[in-house]
């Protein structure tokens, strides 16, 4: 789980949820807009540089 800050509409939501599946290893990807955040199965451990980084191309900043 991570708490995503930014997040201001379904678009971002749609960005959000791409930036994260297109990260190796991390599946089931939930985005939520209200509660700003973002939930995740790792199908084996991620960094969370990686996340941090994906997210960051996308123009979202983890919290
Ligand atoms: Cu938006």
């Amino acid at each position: 789980m991570a708490t995503i800050k930014g997040m201001t509409c379904g678009h971002c939501v749609m960005a959000v949820k791409k930036a994260l599946m297109n990260v190796e290893g991390l599946t089931d990807v939930q985005v939520n807009l209200e509660k700003g955040e973002a939930s995740f199965e790792e199908e084996r451990p991620v960094a969370a540089d990686l996340i941090r980084e994906a997210l960051a191309k996308a123009g979202y900043e983890v919290a």
